[in-house]
């Protein structure tokens, strides 16, 4: 990963370490083979999970709405993690070829964005880590969503999400798809609903994000550290 090196003009992706808002971005820098600088705030342990490794820095580095996830380019300071998301798209031509597949992105994007959110209330809430709660998702909600993402890439002629070639929406749909199948018993759903599956395995073995998936899946939780489920590496698939 890149955590640290001197260029100046170098990207700037700020986060915590963990994949949540700023993975999606990661996965299209990979994809591009763009050099950045991955840095990543530490947040401390349990009882306090202390924040001041970005505190220290939040209101120093001209951000007009600091946040995390950031992104400077250059003169460019964003925050807002589609905001970045669809900057990077559009600087590095994966947003589309035309407003129709625009507007496809944008909605997968956010139907994607939508089902992580839904999962990571559960993971935050006082019952992430109960069964049953996980149980119910699998059976209410992640259903529902897979089941339609299904209909959808069954339909779906071209390879990727919206074309021959990947576009901002395969790292969105990737990384929220796969994150929100992470409770157990949610492997049983994607056997039902192959077409997703599929659209998972086709993107985890790009060649140009093969490894990185396996390093980030490996070293980076998916979520932070105050998560009742997520928070570490060892509750990932
Ligand atoms: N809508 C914002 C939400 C950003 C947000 O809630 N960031 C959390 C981490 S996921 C955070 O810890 N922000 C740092 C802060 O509030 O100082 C986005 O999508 O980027």
């Amino acid at each position: 990963m890149t955590q640290s090196t001197t260029d100046k003009d170098q990207l700037v992706l700020g986060y915590w370490a963990a994949r949540g808002r700023a993975e999606s971005s990661r996965l299209l820098l990979h994809y591009t083979k763009t050099p950045f600088i991955d840095k990543m705030y530490q947040m401390g342990d349990v009882p306090d999970y202390n924040r001041d490794d970005w505190l220290n820095e939040k209101y120093k580095l001209g951000l007009d709405f600091p946040n995390l996830p950031y992104l400077i380019d250059g003169d460019l300071k964003l925050t807002q993690s589609t905001a970045i998301l669809y900057y990077l798209g559009r600087k590095y031509n994966l947003m589309g070829n035309n407003p129709k597949q625009e507007a496809l992105i944008i909605m997968l994007c956010e139907q994607a964005y939508d089902l992580r959110l839904k999962f990571i209330t559960l993971c935050y809430g006082p019952n992430g880590n109960s069964p049953n709660e996980q149980k119910n998702f699998i059976e209410t909600t992640l259903t529902e969503n897979l089941q339609q993402f299904d209909r959808y890439f069954s339909k779906n002629k071209s390879q990727f999400a919206v074309d021959d070639r990947p576009t901002v929406a395969d790292f969105q749909l990737f990384y929220c798809i796969d994150c929100s199948c992470s409770f157990k018993g949610s492997h049983v759903l994607l056997e039902k609903y192959i077409n997703v599956k599929a659209f998972l395995q086709r993107i985890r073995e790009l060649p140009q994000l093969k490894d990185y998936i396996i390093q980030s899946q490996a070293q980076v939780p998916m979520l932070l550290k105050n998560a009742k489920f997520g928070g570490q590496v060892s509750e990932q698939k």
